[in-house]
């Protein structure tokens, strides 16, 4: 059966001119630094967020946690919003590489406010952790996609500078909060230490990722990359597809909103599901269905076509990428109206 894959955006497969590129990367060893076009990659991330250095890595959970570990000694302590990815789908990573502790704080839709950080905020007293580094999600996964508004950065940004805290954004959809506000990644990354992004999210790149910040920072970083065993060798295979994806499927990332708020707005008319129109900013959708047990429906939809994934709790999640078209999407709607 051919399903129409609403599970995630990381489910998008190369297409034709995008293996071509791949077919015609330069590559090199890099590991000796050797692959050109791994390092005209990290150049052009490195200017494109503003950063003096970049790092090709394989996920976005290794950007993560590579910002933690360079960011951070053992025993320090690290904020961040209870539902972000960082803390929820990383498999506890902080802990065993970095040796932090996670201080998850509860944001409103995934956005944490300042004064929500102030009051959580450590006394320089011997006995409390160091609060070291605090990190954001943009676009928030958990929360539907939705985009940190740029206020809140910037007042995140001041309080962190001011109490010398570092400042991380997990951007792995960072160009889906540009395609809708316009606001461009590198004034988003200005506000930061440190910025990673995914390119086999919405981008449609199979694998890859990059972690952006100062010298010093992606020499961390970089050590630490080679520790875990992400040396990549000719990883300008990957890190052309990444190109590509840049150069081509950036602005396209509006279809994929699109075709999420005519999803959203669908099913919203069908009796049992509940969905927040307002939290549909971007891919993502978020929603509720009260006839069915959630790996009920998952299953039921699954019989029909219609993959989905489960959000947090009670919820699902359907992500909207490059791979599904708007005639897809309105056919996986009349599949769930049936259902
Ligand atoms: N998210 C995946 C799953 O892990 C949940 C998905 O299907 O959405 N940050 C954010 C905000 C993410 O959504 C993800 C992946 C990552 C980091 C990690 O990226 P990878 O999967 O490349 O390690």
């Amino acid at each position: 059966m051919k399903y129409i894959d609403l599970r995630s955006d990381t489910v998008t497969k190369p297409s034709k001119a995008m293996l071509d590129a791949i077919m015609n990367a330069k590559v090199g060893d890099d590991v000796f630094g050797e692959d050109e076009t791994v390092n005209k990659l990290q150049k052009r991330c490195a200017e494109l967020t503003g950063k003096e250095s970049a790092l090709f890595v394989p996920s976005g959970s290794m950007g993560n946690q590579l910002a933690i570990k360079s960011h951070t000694n053992p025993g320090d302590e690290v904020i961040c919003e209870f539902e972000s990815h960082v803390f929820n789908y990383e498999t506890a990573a902080p802990s065993v590489i970095s040796r932090v502790q996670m201080f998850p704080i509860q944001g409103v839709n995934g956005v944490m406010s300042v004064d929500d950080i102030k009051k959580n905020l450590r006394t320089k007293d011997y006995y409390f952790p160091v609060d070291r580094l605090i990190c954001i999600e943009n676009t928030h996964n958990r929360a539907g996609g939705v985009i940190q508004p740029i206020e809140n950065i910037k007042e995140i940004s001041e309080f962190s500078s001011e109490n010398d805290i570092k400042l991380h954004m997990d951007g792995a959809r960072i160009f889906n909060a540009y395609v809708e506000t316009g606001i461009t990644v590198t004034e988003y990354a200005s506000y930061v230490d440190s910025i990673s992004f995914c390119f086999s999210k919405g981008l449609g790149s199979p694998v890859g990722s990059i972690l952006c910040g100062d010298t010093e920072f992606i020499k961390r970083a970089h050590k630490w990359r080679k520790i875990l065993g992400g040396g990549m060798r000719q990883a300008g295979i990957l890190a052309s597809a990444a190109m590509y994806a840049l150069d081509h499927n950036i602005e396209r990332l509006k279809d994929d909103h699109d075709k999420a708020n005519f999803f959203a707005e669908q099913i919203s008319k069908i009796e049992g599901v509940d969905v927040n129109l307002d939290l549909v900013q971007t891919n993502i959708v978020i929603f509720a269905n009260s006839k069915y047990p959630k790996a009920e429906y998952i299953s039921k939809l699954k019989e029909k076509g219609v993959l989905i994934s489960a959000g947090s709790y009670h919820l699902l999640r359907a992500v909207f990428h490059l791979d599904v078209s708007m005639e897809e999407v309105a056919e996986a709607v009349n599949i769930m109206s049936a259902v």
